[in-house]
């Protein structure tokens, strides 16, 4: 029987290809908590947190990740069993509140570790993949509308993503609406343009947002209103035919009843760390299926390891009608595995070794890890 013999919590930070502009920061590195399970067997399973631009999108942050598992949830799992992961995470919920980062970080190190064990991928472990790739889009947010535009190009002709996510919420309306007017008309009809406002207008702004994006063309509205404005949200789904998106406020299962039952957002975006894990974000869609509510796979702009934890829950998933943003990877000039994920054909192939299905890389761990670099 494999237990739990040590559980380490690493800092890394990984410097983006160019600043992801976006309302609340703009990212010139990302900051990942990598958390490294080693068990009785000698097995090792690892897991990734981050957030996006410090506390700026969510009360979450890896250096909070890390102080939050070496304080009070290390102790809890040290000699637990390592392969009865409903057991530890049941345990970690039964004596720490909230931290959903962290507790998901964890599982995706058990969940690997198992997965290495039984010599089987994560999604097989949850039952098995419908899918092996997965569509992604690209979020164009170089801050400026010229430069976004030549970006979709390139990457359309690459063949990379032909669908786009465009930031709003930065400056007034007036200015977001133009940038994004402009990019739809560039683009529009050879690649799919959504927008994510992150709640920054107001509901009647909103209303207006909405109505002049719709009318362009644009795809799918990403949360426009604060997470709070749940019957907010409900109005404007059922004014627009634009599909109404949920994201800061949709974390997990209640998140999704609540919605779903207050009509209040058409699509979900499913992330394993806002949820607090893999299992956790599977139960969420399977609430969001039966209210008939559309499903999207999330990123907190993980890199590599965070990113395939998203990938391989949503293999399983039957129905993922909005693809996914699991593009985390690519933003990132570095990053701290053997081999980066392919992105091709306007998809993300999933690996299919034993558990996550990729290795870290020592050397580049050590050499961003931010211990060396104080
Ligand atoms: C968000 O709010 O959705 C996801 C993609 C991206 O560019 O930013 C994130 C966060
Ligand atoms: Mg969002």
């Amino acid at each position: 029987m494999a237990i739990i013999e040590s559980i380490t919590t690493q800092l890394v930070d990984l410097p983006t290809i160019r600043p992801h502009v976006l309302a609340m920061a703009a990212l010139e590195r990302r900051t990942l908590a990598i958390v490294r399970l080693r068990c009785s067997d000698g097995v090792e399973g690892v897991g990734e947190a981050t957030s996006i631009g410090g506390l700026s999108y969510g009360g979450q942050s890896p250096e909070g990740v890390k102080l939050h598992i070496d304080s009070f949830m290390r102790p809890l799992l040290l000699n637990q069993r390592a392969t009865n992961v409903h057991g530890a995470m049941a345990l970690l919920d039964s004596h720490v509140q909230g931290n959903s980062f962290a507790k998901a970080a964890i599982e995706t190190a058990l969940l690997d570790a198992h997965g290495k064990r039984c010599g089987v991928s994560i999604a097989d472990l949850l039952g098995g993949a419908v899918r092996n790739a997965l569509p992604v889009l690209w979020t164009l947010a170089s801050g400026d509308t010229g430069k976004d535009i030549e970006e979709a190009e390139a990457l359309l002709s690459a063949r990379r993503h032909r669908v786009f996510k465009l930031k709003l919420g930065r400056g007034a309306l007036k200015e977001d609406l133009a940038h994004a007017l402009e990019i739809q008309r560039a683009l529009g009809g050879r690649a799919q343009i959504i927008v994510d406002v992150n709640q920054r207008w107001e509901e009647a702004e909103a209303a207006h947002g909405i109505a002049v994006l719709e009318a362009a063309g644009v795809a799918l509205i990403e949360q426009p209103i604060s997470r709070h404005n749940r019957a907010g949200m409900a109005r404007l789904a059922a004014r627009f035919v634009v599909p109404l998106m949920a994201d800061e406020a949709f974390d997990g299962p209640e998140d999704a009843f609540e919605l779903a039952r207050q009509g209040a957002a058409d699509v979900f975006s499913l992330k394993v760390l806002k949820a607090g894990g893999l299992y956790s974000v599977m139960r969420a869609a399977a609430v969001g299926d039966a209210a008939g509510v559309a499903l999207y796979g999330g990123t907190m702009l993980e890199g590599t390891i965070g990113t395939l934890a998203g990938a391989h829950v949503f293999r399983t998933l039957p129905r993922l009608s909005w693809g996914t943003e699991l593009f985390g990877p690519l933003l990132l000039q570095e990053d701290i595995v053997t081999e980066k994920p392919q992105y091709r054909d306007f998809k993300l192939e999933v690996p299919q070794g034993p558990g996550l299905g990729v290795t870290l890389d020592e050397d580049k761990l050590q050499f961003y890890s931010r211990d060396r670099q104080r």
